[in-house]
């Protein structure tokens, strides 16, 4: 071991530990002892070694703690450094921290003069006359108005990579006169923007961008550079602040039309509600570009007020458009083609938990993007709240360093600090295909919004904001001192600029003529009139394909029986041989062999929770896998399925933005639980449900959600369909809870031919126990010649329509409870009708089936969950319409309750078996208090 093989921090690490072993051998480990051993001791032998082999000659004259402390003060300075950069434009001072100081490592500016500069290592060094100088290099790239903070990486190779970019400031943009002016008139574009919207609409709300104005031509920088390296899709995300700047100077949404929908356009159009059109806000809008900047469309998809919920939508969008699908196998995703940017508040960004969510997405294999970019538009307020109140990391952007995600702090007022930020985001993610974060520490010139005060609360810095120039006068003023530009200059571009905005206000057309497109209506009945059914021959042939061994192969003992039992599913056409996840598999293989690509996704769907799916099997000797629906020779379209993170509310968002951007593939999530979903709530009401009244936006997202009473508790048992029901308008969803495999498969299948015809979400309450129960099995001749049915009549009673008395109404696994109990027999008289759609509304098909029971007493709903939960309150003015005065409707199912469900099994049972009773027994409810209702309405 030579010394002078060790450079920089490990020179002096190496020293350090060699003056260690020389106080005292034993004080190191055995390997080093040895090694020193053997080693020509510097200090004991009069021949010099060198460190870095840079010449420093360590000798008796120089003392090896002069050189270690040396060597720490530079490596302090890149890991801590941030921590003295000037990142805040009002001035605040930065924290700081004692390592950063030479007198911290035992030296003084004199030693490190004595000293080579390549103890420091790295670009510093290089032209630096000795240590002291290379350590002032560092300190001006470390502590400026950068604040490089990417020790963190643990990934030597990436972290190594950082420093280079960071230290060679190879990043830093061109300094030639002509871009220099080009900032100029870019941030005077953006600021005039702005003041001409605060001149000409005082007070209305439009989230200026001041204060954080280089957002804009950081969003330039990055476009560029990915467009550059081949990106052909930009998805870029943000809340209210400063959107209405980036939709017009980086979406290129025409100011005219940005104008126009300021005066808030009163217009026949804007106020259509045929289709359920609502509108939105201004700074809410989504949009795309026109044309492509290079070869790359940007688009912004819209957003509610929900800070950051839009976060797992872009990244959703962005892994969609990246990824190829009209092929048989796996979906390819490259990442090199698509680019999301996330533009996140400093207070929201710590305080939603959907960032972190949105960010454990970023590394999993069916979810990643090929890095995503994150930006901070760090205006250091959270409405009134200061970062004290709002975040307990050091910097708003804490959190991202959990994700090993480099992070740049930079002065929003310093425009070439703030380039090349954004020029190391977008090189970094090209090289690592990995996310990287920018929090761009500005302020906000107004208060909130426009008309709030932000004086109440914040008056000594909004003292300092009101004295504070602009970015444009900062830049100005520094151009011109430096002579690059005429003085005459940046008022002459402002005025350009007003000009330019002054004339098209006075020029706007009609409002009505900016009136946003409005949906388009799916051709009425399209649902009813889609053909699911496949012929026997095929499914036949489809099911052999699934289950082709590969050779090698071995297949978990416990799988034997459940292939085998596949195997036969149809030697007899009218058995009912055909379970749930047959039904389902099969339904998704026929879809791929139709050509349309499929992803599932969900917490441990590969398997299934209750370990019915097996769509990935793992070889029981080597943990190989195997996903037959990506190997059947007949599929023409790929089929991806993947485990989620334990997440609802990202993956839901994630998903949705899939969704809406490749709305030809059929996206499938599953809940563990039903009750799960409400985790995902905000996702359900601000995107799912109401996207296309807001937005016109069509999703057709699949939910699976497991719902049914089975004595599991209150968290196990609802899917809480009353919330669906709540929010159902409109048509604006399809909310089924079917009762045989038939009726998965072809409601699935249906789906898929929808996609794009009559496109909708899709909420199936999928049962749990009833996965293998005989009594939703079904027969491969009901795959073969049936359809969805909304409603199922009950075939025992038609027989004997007239002596029907009762017909009970129900929905889901409460009618298997009902027709295999005891009762049912001896009740000649009662009729038990499935409605398997409960929403839209099957009014046709129900009326169709009341209609044959003419000597009814009552009409019954009856359901397994309280009162005020279940499809009740939906169904009842529903049914009241129907039913009319032909007799009484009456409500059997539990009393109102808090909770769901009961806590203990035995319980449950008890108004099961009450629940079932009363649904045969015509006579007055059993008058003793329990938690069953059998009341008239
Ligand atoms: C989930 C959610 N909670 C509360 C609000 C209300 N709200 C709107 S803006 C805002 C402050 C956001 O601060 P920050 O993230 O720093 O962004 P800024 O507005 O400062 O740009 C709050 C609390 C909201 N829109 N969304």
């Amino acid at each position: 071991m030579r010394l002078d093989e060790f450079a920089g921090a490990n020179a002096g690490y190496v020293l350090e530990l060699y003056e260690r072993y020389r106080q005292n051998p034993e004080s190191v480990d055995p390997e080093t002892r040895k090694a020193f051993e053997s080693w020509d001791a510097p200090t004991e032998q009069p021949q010099p070694s060198t460190v870095a082999g840079a010449g420093l000659e360590v000798g008796p004259s120089i003392d090896i703690r002069k050189v270690v402390g040396a060597a720490n003060l530079a490596e302090c300075i890149r890991r801590y450094g941030h921590l003295a950069a000037q990142l805040d434009p009002l001035g605040s001072p930065p924290i700081g921290d004692p390592s950063l100081s030479p007198a911290a490592h035992g030296i003084t500016d004199e030693d490190l003069r004595q000293l080579p500069a390549s103890l420091v290592d790295g670009p510093a060094a290089q032209s630096a006359a000795n240590a002291f100088e290379a350590i002032e290099k560092l300190r001006r790239i470390y502590c400026s108005t950068t604040g490089f903070d990417y020790a963190h990486v643990f990934v030597p190779e990436e972290r190594e990579w950082l420093r280079r970019a960071a230290e060679s400031g190879r990043f830093l943009p061109p300094m030639d006169a002509h871009s220099m002016e080009a900032v100029l008139d870019r941030v005077t574009q953006i600021e005039a923007f702005e003041r001409f919207l605060q001149r000409t609409f005082p007070g209305k709300t439009r989230f200026s961008l001041e204060g954080v104005d280089m957002l804009v031509p950081i969003l330039d920088e990055i476009i560029c550079g990915a467009a550059d390296h081949g990106a052909r899709h930009g998805v870029l995300a943000m809340a209210h602040r400063g959107r209405l700047n980036v939709l017009a100077h980086v979406l290129d949404k025409p100011y005219a039309q940005i104008l126009a929908e300021f005066k808030d356009p009163v217009a026949a159009r804007s106020f259509r509600t045929d289709l359920g059109w609502m509108g939105d806000v201004k700074y809410h809008a989504g949009a795309r570009t026109a044309a492509p900047r290079g070869q790359m469309y940007i688009t912004m998809p819209p957003n509610p007020s929900h800070l950051e919920a839009v976060d797992p939508v872009a990244v959703g969008m962005a892994r969609a458009a990246g990824t190829r699908a009209g092929q048989r196998g796996a979906a390819h995703f490259d990442g090199a083609i698509t680019v999301p940017i996330l533009i996140h508040g400093d207070a929201a960004f710590p305080g939603q938990g959907i960032v972190a969510e949105t960010l454990n997405l970023s590394r999993l294999p069916g979810y990643s993007t090929g890095g995503t970019i994150h930006i901070i538009a760090n205006n250091q307020l959270g409405f009134t709240a200061t970062a004290e109140d709002s975040y307990s990391t050091s910097y708003a952007s804490g959190l991202a360093r959990g994700f090993k995600i480099p992070i740049v702090h930079v002065n929003a007022d310093d425009p070439v600090a703030c380039l090349e930020a954004a020029h190391l985001a977008w090189e970094y993610r090209a090289r690592f295909g990995l996310d990287f974060l920018i929090d761009l520490v500005g302020y906000r010139r107004y208060g909130h919004n426009e008309g709030d005060e932000p004086s109440f609360t914040q008056p000594t810095m909004y003292k300092k904001i009101a004295a504070h120039p602009t970015v444009r006068e900062l830049w100005a003023r520094t151009l011109v001192d430096k002579g690059t530009i005429p003085p005459d200059l940046p008022e002459s571009l402002v005025r350009k600029y007003f000009s330019e905005l002054e004339s098209i206000y006075a020029s706007l057309k009609p409002e009505q003529e900016y009136a946003p497109p409005l949906p388009t209506k799916a051709p009425a009945g399209a649902a009813a009139r889609v053909a699911t059914g496949v012929p026997l021959d095929r499914l036949r042939e489809i099911n052999e394909a699934l289950l082709v061994r590969p050779e090698g192969f071995t297949f978990n003992r416990k799988l034997e029986r459940g292939l085998e039992r596949r195997r036969s599913a149809f030697a007899n056409p009218t058995e009912r041989s055909i379970d749930w996840a047959t039904a389902e598999e099969l339904a998704f293989a026929t879809i791929l062999a139709d050509g349309i690509p499929i992803r599932m996704t969900g917490e441990d769907v590969e398997r299934g929770t209750f370990s019915h799916r097996h769509a990935v099997f793992h070889d029981a000797n080597t943990g190989k896998q195997l996903i037959p629906l990506q190997e059947f020779p007949q599929a023409r379209a790929s089929f991806e399925i993947h485990n989620s993170p334990l997440s609802e509310n990202a993956v839901v968002g994630f998903e949705f933005g899939y969704n809406v951007q490749e709305p030809g593939r059929l996206v499938v999530w599953e809940a563990q639980y039903g009750d799960f979903i409400n985790g995902a709530q905000v996702m359900l009401d601000q995107f799912i449900t109401s996207g296309r009244a807001k937005w016109g936006l069509a999703p057709s997202l699949v939910f699976l959600l497991p719902h049914g009473y089975e004595g599991q508790g209150p968290e196990h048992s609802s899917a809480r369909p009353e919330r669906f029901l709540d929010a159902a308008a409109d048509i604006n969803l399809r909310l089924v809870n079917c009762t045989t495999a038939a009726q998965l498969f072809h409601v699935l299948r249906r789906q898929a031919a929808l996609l794009e015809r009559d496109p909708l979400p899709l909420i199936v309450l999928s049962p749990k126990s009833l996965l293998r129960h005989p009594a939703v099995a079904s027969t491969p001749r009901e795959l073969e010649e049936g359809r969805f049915l909304s409603v199922i009549d009950d075939d025992a009673a038609r027989g004997r329509a007239g002596g029907i008395e009762r017909v009970v109404l129900c929905s889901g696994k409460v009618y298997v409870d009902l027709v295999t109990s005891d009762r049912r027999g001896a009740a000649a008289n009662v009729a038990v009708c499935r409605v398997e759609q409960l929403y839209p509304f099957p009014k046709i098909a129900l009326n169709e089936v009341l209609g044959r029971y003419r000597s009814v007493r009552d009409v019954v709903w009856l359901q397994e969950e309280p009162e005020n939960m279940g499809a009740w309150n939906f169904m009842r003015p529903e049914f009241e319409e129907l039913i009319g005065d032909r007799c009484p409707l009456r409500y059997i199912g539990r009393a109102r309750s808090a909770s769901t469900s009961e806590g203990s099994a035995a319980w449950h049972q008890l108004n099961q078996k009450m629940l079932v009773e009363q649904a045969f027994d015509l006579r007055s409810p059993a008058p003793e208090p329990s938690m069953v209702l059998s009341k008239e309405v």
